[in-house]
């Protein structure tokens, strides 16, 4: 038999078992210690019926391994994807920071990133509700530098020493086990209804953010305030953002239940297949720059990271584009293997005294010897330096990158070669001699005490629409508290931020009055302005290019209809698959064969921004009462999508729909035209209008 490169004998065994032989083209199977295998099929037995032998070495070296194949997952952010890429510099910013990799124009860096959920563990699908990180590791030529960001500019807490707490909270309750990857329960709300800093950031959890179309489409920031630090020793504070070429997206949130079903590795998938296909994701890099007198004056304080600064104060200059363009070769390795340091930073980037940020400096190093259960981590490729490097570090657990000399020290008077590594004070790292002093205190600043206000801001910021899933998946975790205590205790917060919010999401409680509002240590500053920047749907690049079409197809599907929609969706950028009654496809009207990329139940529309039904009249008639076909356009519908149809398929859909419900978000394709006006609709990627519709039909109420 021919199998891959080379050449496998096949017989079965005397027990019916399968084995491949390498007829000497593949390499032959051997023991950890090279010893060649001769059958992998059966252990060891004394008579083919009798007892293992103990002296099975191969037998006992496998189980040995297989036993040890895990390491502990990440206490947050377990699961996650990663990729390889570059960062490319624009131009020189020697002016703000001698880091090496923003010296030169054109530079490029080498770049892992790992994109992750925070509260689910290893095997938690990718659309929860939840946080996402964005974790950058750039190998520059003075040493890994890690921004260890998030998917939202602002944290729950201010003080690194409330994370064990904030974690406990979130994560599955300790006596039951559950639930799973979700914040929906009383824990979760009974830690932030006593928490008011972490108000904010609720906002931004409940909004579309925590619920991104996939990782490609989602902004990143540092959230702390750094320092970008030149040769001459001058400092700029410094705010990091990660902004994605093809502009933000999320899904609603019933969508988002349903990919969980039907493809709990939805994020992952999309990025391995849009590195895969060649259409690499994209981000630009954004920075924030301030001095002294912007903190000194700005209303709140740049040490909390509870707040963020507004674009429209500080605006952001691109310095810079990140591409990820090819996925790992070995998922533990790197993905799982990888670590992420806040402490790794290189000369010309510094700290700041935001106390989130001093507290995680200690944890991630902390971390990656519980998790990798060595301090020689960074001899594991995915963490080592691209740079040179040489320390006098030695041994410990797994040691591989080992010194060949004698001198395992210095000061050292050896000579020449032998000497070892020396200080290097001109292109050494010296952190800003920042002027810090003061008692030694536990106490919290007072300049951090303003909770509500930067909240406020978020919400007025938003679109009508986006601000109604706000009420509704506010709504929608509240009623997952069992104690009503907590549910009242939320309000009272919503309260401080905006009566319609909280007077929305008492009515969705079904609350019978309002609670007293939380006591605030500083009052809602009722002038602050809206921020454009934080809504995602005003900030829309009005593009469908790197989203999927689903196109519905039965035998008999007009062959020039799907010659040209797809003709105009490879002009866009845009995917896409056929969802078909069986998986070997259908026959064309021209005859031809469409292979199907997937059966219609294992393809629901959730899995696609936009969808198409080009059914024929007989195909019509067959799908007409399979409950997969019909939900792929009631969803479609409930989710505000566009949706393409060709003739034959619109009395399927008046049957599924009711006549009034094919409004202006649905297209009729008769012919080539047709399909480029409707990828055009596609830009707008939602139609809003509909869900806005059944806004003021409940506003009406
Ligand atoms: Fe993390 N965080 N964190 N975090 N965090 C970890 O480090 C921690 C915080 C973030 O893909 C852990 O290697 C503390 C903010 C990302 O491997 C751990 C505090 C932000 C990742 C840890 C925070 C993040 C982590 C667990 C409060 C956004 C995944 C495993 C002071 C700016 C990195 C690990 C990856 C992971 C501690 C808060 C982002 C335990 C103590 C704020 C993206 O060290």
């Amino acid at each position: 038999m021919k199998n891959g490169s080379g050449s496998v004998g096949e017989r079965l065994g005397t027990g019916g078992e399968t084995h491949q032989t390498s007829n000497g083209n593949l390499p032959a199977l051997t023991t950890q210690q090279g010893v060649p295998v001769s059958d992998d099929q059966n252990s060891l037995k004394v008579g083919a019926r009798g007892p293992t032998a103990l002296e099975d070495f191969h037998f006992r070296e496998k189980i040995f391994h297989f036993d040890h194949e895990r390491i502990p997952e990440r206490v947050v952010h377990a699961r996650g994807f990663g990729a390889h890429g570059y960062f490319e510099n624009y131009q020189p910013l020697t002016d703000f920071t001698r880091a090496d990799l923003f010296q030169r124009a054109g530079e490029k860096t080498p770049a892992f990133v790992r994109f992750s959920t925070v509260a689910g563990n290893k095997g938690s699908p990718d659309l929860a509700r939840d946080v996402r990180g964005f974790a950058v590791k750039l190998y520059t030529k003075e040493g890994n530098w890690d921004i260890v960001g998030n998917n939202i500019p602002v944290f729950f807490i201010q003080d690194a020493i409330k994370f064990p707490d904030l974690i406990h909270a979130a994560k599955q309750e300790p006596d039951r086990g559950f639930p799973q990857a979700q914040t929906a329960h009383d824990n979760f709300w009974d830690f932030i209804s006593l928490m008011p800093e972490s108000v904010h950031m609720a906002m931004w959890i409940m909004s579309d953010r925590a619920i991104p179309r996939s990782f490609r489409f989602m902004e990143g920031f540092g959230v702390h305030t750094f320092r970008l630090v030149n040769a001459k020793g001058k400092s700029t504070f410094v705010k990091f953002h990660w902004k994605p070429k093809l502009g933000m997206q999320s899904v609603v949130w019933n969508e988002a239940v349903k990919i969980n079903g039907a493809d709990p590795d939805f994020h992952r998938r999309d990025m391995w297949q849009a590195i895969h296909s060649g259409k690499f994701p994209e981000w630009e890099l954004g920075l924030q720059l301030f001095d002294e007198k912007f903190a000194d004056e700005f209303q709140f304080d740049v040490l909390d990271a509870t707040k963020l600064i507004p674009e429209e104060l500080i605006p952001i200059h691109k310095v810079g584009r990140l591409v990820l363009d090819r996925c790992v070769d070995n998922f533990f390795a790197e993905t799982e293997q990888v670590a992420f340091c806040t402490n790794n930073i290189v000369p010309g980037i510094d700290f700041s005294n935001d106390p989130l940020l001093q507290g995680r400096n200690f944890s991630y190093l902390d971390t990656q010897l519980k998790r990798l259960g060595s301090p020689n981590f960074t001899n594991i490729p995915v963490n080592a330096p691209k740079c040179p490097f040489a320390t006098l570090q030695q041994d410990g657990h797994m040691a591989l990158v080992n010194p060949k000399t004698r001198v395992n020290y210095e000061p050292n008077s050896w000579p020449g070669a032998e000497a070892g590594p020396r200080e290097t004070p001109d292109k050494g790292f010296h952190s800003y001699p920042a002027q810090d002093e003061g008692p030694k205190l536990r106490a919290r600043s007072e300049s951090f005490a303003d909770h509500y206000s930067q909240a406020r801001q978020f919400y007025i910021s938003q679109t009508p629409i986006e601000q109604s899933h706000i009420a509704a998946s506010f709504t929608f975790e509240l009623s997952k508290v069992e104690r009503p205590d907590i549910r009242l205790r939320v309000v009272s917060h919503l309260m401080n931020v905006d009566e319609e919010l909280a007077n929305n999401v008492a009515m969705g409680l079904g609350l019978k009055g309002m609670p007293q509002r939380a006591q605030a240590a500083k009052p809602t500053a009722s002038a602050i302005k809206a921020s454009k920047a934080l809504s995602i749907l005003l900030n829309s690049h009005q593009t469908f290019e790197g989203r999927k079409l689903g196109m519905l197809v039965t035998d008999g599907v007009d062959s020039d209809l799907v010659a040209a929609l797809k003709k105009a969706l490879d002009k866009e950028g845009a995917s896409y698959e056929f969802i078909a009654p069986t998986i070997t496809g259908v026959k064309a009207s021209d005859g031809s064969m469409i292979e199907a990329n997937q059966k219609i139940d294992g393809g629901p529309s959730v899995l696609y921004d936009a969808v198409a039904v080009l059914i024929s009249k007989q195909g019509a008639d067959l799908i007409a009462n399979e409950p997969a076909a019909r939900d792929f356009v009631a969803d479609a519908y409930a989710h505000s999508k566009f949706l393409g149809y060709s003739e034959e398929a619109q009395p399927f859909l008046t049957k599924v729909l009711g006549a009034d419900k094919l409004d202006n978000g649905f297209i009729a394709i008769g012919n080539a035209k047709d399909t480029a006006k409707f990828v055009q609709e596609c830009r707008k990627l939602r139609f809003w209008e509909r869900a806005n519709g059944h806004l003021s039909n409940v506003a009406a109420r």
